[in-house]
């Protein structure tokens, strides 16, 4: 099918912590290529691998030494070749990380062919995402570098270019080994506005978010690579709102297939500081996405999520991960999967796996949490006030290794785990998959619902009761098939006017009864007509 890629459900895999076929501790491609069946079971379409390239792992792979070899801890190229042929025995799909708006510093290109990254004699006062200065003096040649993230990151230069022709060309070496497409990395981050001007209080991202030139550098790699395979693009682009969205998403823009939008994981925190948290209402979740929902209604396509390997377990963000874990894992699954776009589940997702609180901050690895720590103990915070934020933000609460059974370290490993285990693991697990009231259960439950209802792919999206602070309420139609879907975001039980329809799927194992719709704490049911 054309645009196939509207049909499917793409699982994120963080091969660090997924599966460790080896005893060192780190998850590996062998340990994935075993756990294939599983995925299998689930019923996913498509894999995206978080970086697997060769990498000293400043930043989890995120810092790439050569785009051509595999981190030698996840394996060799014939690992990796094999688990494309796997994956494709299976007949899913499998999509790279592009990570090409930086590279390392142990990139052989920034030692022999420094021309390629960002230089300038003076630093502005750009902050970088991880804390300090964005600019890092380099002694041997007097100047300084660009590194939006770690210093370990500098930045390449898209105005060269030689560098784009340099990425074009890697691109296609994947794609013609037969990848499936590509989730790249802050790709609306490559343009740089050449004045470098200073930003208020060092922010800089109005002169490098959706910068100057980025659509034409996409327009040119669709040009060159892109549109030669049938593949999936999907772009991680933070700060970007739906207008811009569209430019990115369109058909006739020719750029890409879909963008990883933020706004809604911004919903909790101050405006531009993530560490600062910021209560909000339902109300202003659902309209955010709700506003996404309808821009995209006629072109341009959504991408669906609550997690990644950069955010906190939804269950513990937006559900409850105690009393209600459950309840509140499939409630958050069925309000993503019925809106309009392609869902992505991050591991452990569909085992409703929790945010992780260590008390010491060594136990920690996520470089973006420790420059936090370390910055802000220095200007004399307590360490119990920055690991409150931590437990709320950090991204270690993703990294935790996926939990599948009861028994020694979760079986994710024989050996000392990279990083600990959540202790919740004994109840949390893989295991318990085959119980027909299980979060995994459910999962495969909406996939295939996914399957089989042309309405999800082709039906308008319309908000009900949009005052509500507590249920999520909406309706996708087309002419031939109406789906009506409630989620109850509170512990408090309402009651709402019948819906027509028949009951397609719900997360109690028993409706309530009553003339009316009721919806129990974190209750999600779906009706559905033709
Ligand atoms: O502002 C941010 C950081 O606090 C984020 O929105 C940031 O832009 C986002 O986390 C970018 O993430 C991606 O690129 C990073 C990498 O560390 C992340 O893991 C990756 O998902 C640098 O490559
Ligand atoms: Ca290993």
């Amino acid at each position: 099918m054309k645009e196939w890629w509207k049909n499917a459900v793409v699982y994120q895999i963080y091969p660090r912590s997924f599966k460790d076929s080896n005893g060192d501790g780190i998850g590996d491609l062998q340990g994935i290529i075993q756990k294939l069946d599983y995925l299998e079971e689930l019923g996913i379409d498509v894999i995206w691998l978080s970086p697997v390239y060769d990498s000293p792992n400043d930043d989890n792979g995120y810092d790439v030494r050569h785009y051509h070899k595999i981190m030698k801890e996840f394996g060799t190229m014939d690992d990796f070749d094999e688990l494309l042929e796997n994956v494709h025995k299976k007949g899913m799909r499998l999509i790279m990380d592009l990570v090409v708006n930086h590279t390392s510093d142990e990139h052989d290109w920034f030692r022999s062919r420094p021309d390629m990254y960002i230089w300038r004699d003076k630093p502005n006062n750009w902050r970088s995402f991880f804390g300090g200065s964005a600019w890092q003096y380099d002694e041997a040649r007097g100047q300084y570098y660009l590194h939006l993230f770690s210093k370990k990151q500098p930045d390449l230069n898209w105005e060269k270019e030689g560098v784009r022709q340099a990425i074009y060309a890697m691109m296609r070496w994947w794609l013609d080994k037969g990848i499936d497409g590509f989730r790249m990395d802050v790709i609306n981050m490559l343009s740089k506005d050449q004045r470098f001007p200073d930003g208020p209080a060092g922010d800089g991202t109005a002169y490098f978010i959706n910068g100057p030139k980025i659509h034409h550098y996409l327009k040119e790699m669709n040009d060159e690579v892109l549109c030669h395979y049938d593949i999936v693009t999907v772009g991680e682009t933070p700060q970007t709102g739906p207008e811009e969205g569209l430019r990115y998403t369109s058909p006739e823009s020719r750029e890409l297939n879909m963008i990883f939008t933020f706004e809604h994981m911004g919903v909790d925190q101050e405006l531009g500081n993530k560490w600062q948290p910021r209560t909000y209402s339902l109300v202003e979740l659902r309209k955010i996405l709700e506003k996404w929902q309808s821009a995209f209604q006629e072109k341009g396509w959504n991408s669906l999520y609550w997690n990644n390997h950069d955010q906190p377990r939804s269950v513990s963000r937006f559900g409850d991960d105690h009393v209600y874990r459950v309840e509140s894992a499939k409630m958050l699954a069925t309000c993503l999967f019925f809106m309009r776009g392609t869902p992505f589940i991050y591991q452990g997702e569909e085992l409703g796996m929790t945010n992780i609180q260590y008390e010491g901050i060594e136990k920690y690895k996520d470089i973006e949490t420790l420059n936090h720590y370390h910055e802000q103990r220095k200007q004399g915070r307590s360490h119990e006030k920055i690991m409150q934020e931590i437990y709320r933000r950090g991204r270690d609460n993703a990294r935790t290794p996926m939990q599948w059974t009861s028994g020694p370290n979760a079986g994710f490993t024989t050996g000392v785990p990279w990083i600990d285990i959540n202790s919740n693991y004994r109840s949390i697990n893989t295991e318990s998959r085959h119980h027909p009231q299980s979060i995994f259960a459910y999962y495969q439950a909406l996939i295939s619902l996914r399957k089989k209802l042309p309405v999800l792919i082709a039906g308008d999206f319309m908000l009900f009761h949009k005052e509500d602070e507590e249920v999520f309420a909406y309706e996708r139609k087309t002419e031939t098939e109406h789906l009506i879907v409630y989620c109850n975001f509170s512990t408090n039980t309402r009651s709402f006017e019948q819906p027509d329809g028949e009951v397609l799927i719900g997360n109690y194992s028993k409706p309530a009864r009553g003339k009316r719709l009721t919806l129990r704490p974190y209750e999600a049911l779906v009706f559905y007509r033709q």
